[in-house]
């Protein structure tokens, strides 16, 4: 009897789980691309997807994450999910050699784990990491929502992915030896794009927002102007003492969440404050940069933005309100350079400012 009892309740206590954890099943493949990071400089990547940063994954504390990766590339990846614990699951840590075989030119490998670590993640190749990570754009946002979120982060209304990388012009197009000799740093971009090819963040007065910052290769001193910042979150993880600041330094890899109680209306800059990391082939204003804009505030005609058509989710703020699942962004596509540009792509990257 007492047997019964249990094996009923193991039962229930099984089926009210699986109630709340569910199946999320993507294709993700890797592409041979060039990406525009600055008018003029292009970048040759592998793509996941076909766009830098790669696709948002966004899938909530407790689901199983299943995703078919085809290498459609002429060099061998992987994918690691930085941040997830794989209990049990060693196997799908991504890691060349050590937990798995790196999937082949053509191949496809299966992975499949539970997203038991929440926060802000990412996930990146780790075959030849100087270069797959440093130089190809191989990184993507892994955005895991906790089952029981602090009462901060409950009253976010404005959530923004920030991804910091730096691309080194000299070894942009030769794909292999890890871009070494010649690698050094000369553009600097925020989500793939180099300030002021990137987009403004819109924000209204009374917006509490989340700042995701993610920085795959580079260090950050990341600054915003006029406001302090309360950091909430180091790799995920909640603080045990949430404290402000108006500089945050990170180290690759790492990643911060930082809430913002939007209440000083005007236009603002935001960027790392490592100096060269402002600057595209050694000119200045360039690089790992953006705006933030009050709602309400006029443009004056002196602003370098001041008719700059505006994507509401270059900084992927709309699509982490569509809901769990894979999310690709227009934006971040990388191109073909053996065929003609599409006709929407020159116009998304030929604003002027
Ligand atoms: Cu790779």
């Amino acid at each position: 009897m007492a047997k019964r009892i249990a094996i009923t309740l193991l039962l229930f206590l099984g089926f009210t789980f699986a109630a709340h954890a569910e199946l999320r099943k993507f294709e993700m493949t890797i592409e041979e691309l060039d990406l525009e990071v600055a008018p003029g400089f292009t970048v040759s990547v592998w793509a996941y997807d076909g766009q830098v940063p790669g696709p948002l994954i966004h899938v909530k504390e407790g689901d199983t994450v299943e995703v078919t990766l085809t290498n459609n590339t002429t060099m061998s990846h992987t994918i690691h999910w930085h941040g997830i614990y794989q209990t049990k699951t060693w196997q799908m840590d991504g890691v060349p050699d050590v937990s798995q075989k790196a999937v082949e030119p053509g191949d496809s490998f299966t992975y499949k784990f539970v997203a038991d670590k929440p926060g802000t993640l990412f996930y990146h190749c780790h075959v030849n990491t100087a270069e797959h990570i440093d130089l190809r754009g191989m990184w993507g946002p892994l955005i895991v929502d906790p089952k029981n979120p602090t009462p901060l982060e409950k009253k976010v209304t404005k959530d923004v992915i920030l991804m910091l990388s730096g691309w080194a012009s000299a070894v942009a197009k030769d794909y292999g030896e890890n871009g070494l000799p010649g690698r050094e740093f000369d553009f600097f971009s925020i989500n793939g794009k180099a300030h002021p090819h990137n987009q403004p963040v819109r924000v209204k007065k009374g917006d509490i927002m989340r700042l995701r910052l993610i920085a795959p290769n580079i260090p950050v001193a990341f600054h915003l102007h006029g406001h302090d910042s309360l950091v909430t979150h180091k790799d995920g993880l909640p603080l045990p003492k949430p404290y402000y600041v108006d500089v945050l330094p990170m180290q690759p890899g790492e990643r911060y969440d930082m809430i913002v109680e939007m209440n000083n209306p005007g236009i603002w800059m935001a960027h790392d404050h490592n100096e060269e990391h402002t600057t595209g082939a050694g000119k200045e204003g360039g690089g790992a940069m953006l705006v933030f804009e009050y709602e309400g505030i006029e443009h004056p005609d002196f602003y370098m933005w001041k008719d700059h058509p505006y994507d509401p989710d270059f900084y992927m703020t709309e699509s982490l309100k569509k809901g769990y699942g894979k999310h690709n962004n227009p934006s971040f596509k990388a191109f073909d350079p053996t065929e003609p540009r599409p006709a929407a792509k020159q116009a998304a990257g030929g604003h002027g400012h």
